[in-house]
């Protein structure tokens, strides 16, 4: 199947064409659905997806992604708010922020909704690491600080963050019910 991505964000679609690479086609939708205020990704992710679904003709199937880094020793912030938090103060300050703490445990957690005829679904992915210092090119967003197994998700290749990543969890999550619904 083809699934459209509603999303600006290129790192996610790149991720999207690698793990379903051979599978399904992914095609880059840009709809500016409204990001509701939320502390939920859920409530976030199934708005959009929804919103998305019944703006656009015909019937076909829309995702959504909506992610956030939550660090423990700050109450989960910047959660929801992380894209504000990197727009406005970028991942440099940020860092700064966490790196005064000693507890540097911290989770991505991403929530894809899927939106289609039939109504709204959602499937998550989360991953546990710790902030350091920026290292490697690769990724996108807050990927530098945060370390996995000795790595960066930046020092990652795609697959090898997929493997382990917050939306490659939720990518599988989501492919399995696909599959079980078919037909
Ligand atoms: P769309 O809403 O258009 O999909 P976005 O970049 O605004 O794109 P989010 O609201 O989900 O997407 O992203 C929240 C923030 O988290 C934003 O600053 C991203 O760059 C960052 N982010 C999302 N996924 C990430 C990942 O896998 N690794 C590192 N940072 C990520
Ligand atoms: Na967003």
């Amino acid at each position: 199947m083809t699934i459209r991505f509603v999303t600006g964000n290129d790192g996610k679609v790149r991720e999207a064409r690698e793990y379903f690479e051979g599978i399904d086609t992914i095609e880059q939708i840009d709809y500016d659905y409204t990001e509701i205020q939320s502390d939920s990704l859920e409530e976030i992710a199934r708005h959009g997806a929804r919103e998305t679904f019944e703006a656009r003709e015909g019937d076909d199937p829309v995702i959504v992604d909506d992610t956030g880094l939550f660090v423990d020793a700050l109450g989960g912030f910047p959660g929801p708010y992380s894209a504000y938090v990197e727009d406005t103060v970028g991942i440099e300050r940020f860092w700064r922020l966490a790196r005064e703490e000693e507890n540097r445990r911290a989770r991505f957690r991403t929530v894809l909704a899927y939106a289609d005829a039939d109504g709204t679904e959602t499937f998550t992915g989360s991953v546990a690491g710790t902030l350091v210092a920026p290292r490697g090119d690769g990724g996108f967003g807050y990927d530098p600080l945060f370390e996995y197994n000795g790595q960066t998700l930046s020092e990652m290749s795609t697959e090898e963050k997929n493997a382990i990543s917050h939306r490659g969890r939720a990518f599988g999550e989501f492919a399995e019910w696909y599959a079980s619904n078919e037909d």
